[in-house]
């Protein structure tokens, strides 16, 4: 299907279960599964995959929810950040809740459900044209809503960065 490449899943991935939490400063913290987020408005588009390390993945048709979808109904502050965290242990990418807004959460690349390998059930997919490749968390678990920048320790480019080959 893909032309991504297929990395190991980590240990700490477990599929069962599965919930996406929208917690911190938001005036209803939510909680979703995947049927849950099934009936929320789906968008689909096409996009390429470019990783730092070299490696491009033209043309990925992706199937999921507008990231703003989700807050509309969570509420949360006007401005502010949102710290998305993996099954990957301490794996995590903070985004400004503006640009955040606009990112999907996939649960379908090319007409299937996204395989585990490549962040099944559900991963982040950034859509402007400034996203790097660390940004596209796979196995998303929560969007931790906050007013203060998260810090360095609490993101996941030192981890990324240091998995590059
Ligand atoms: N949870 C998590 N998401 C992640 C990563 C990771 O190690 N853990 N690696 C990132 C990087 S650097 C890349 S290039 C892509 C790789 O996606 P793929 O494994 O589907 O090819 O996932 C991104 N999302
Ligand atoms: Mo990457």
């Amino acid at each position: 299907m893909t032309d991504l490449e297929t990395h190991e899943v980590p240990a700490s991935v477990s599929t069962d279960d599965w919930r996406l939490q929208i917690t911190g400063a938001v005036e209803r913290p939510r909680q979703y599964t995947e049927g849950e987020i099934r009936e929320s408005r789906l968008e689909t588009f096409t996009q390429d995959f470019e990783c730092v390390e070299g490696w491009v993945a033209t043309g990925l048709d992706w199937k999921g929810v507008r990231v703003g979808t989700l807050l509309d109904e969570a509420d949360p502050v006007d401005e502010g950040y949102g710290l998305v965290r993996s099954m990957d242990e301490g794996y995590a990418c903070s985004f400004r809740l503006d640009r955040l807004r606009d990112a999907v959460v996939a649960l379908e690349v090319d007409g299937e459900a996204l395989p585990v390998e490549h962040g099944g059930p559900a991963r982040l997919v950034p859509t402007d044209d400034g996203r790097d490749c660390w940004e596209s968390v796979k196995w998303v678990t929560e969007i931790q809503i906050s007013e203060e920048e998260p810090t360095k320790d609490d993101t996941a480019s030192d981890i990324a960065l240091s998995r590059i080959d």
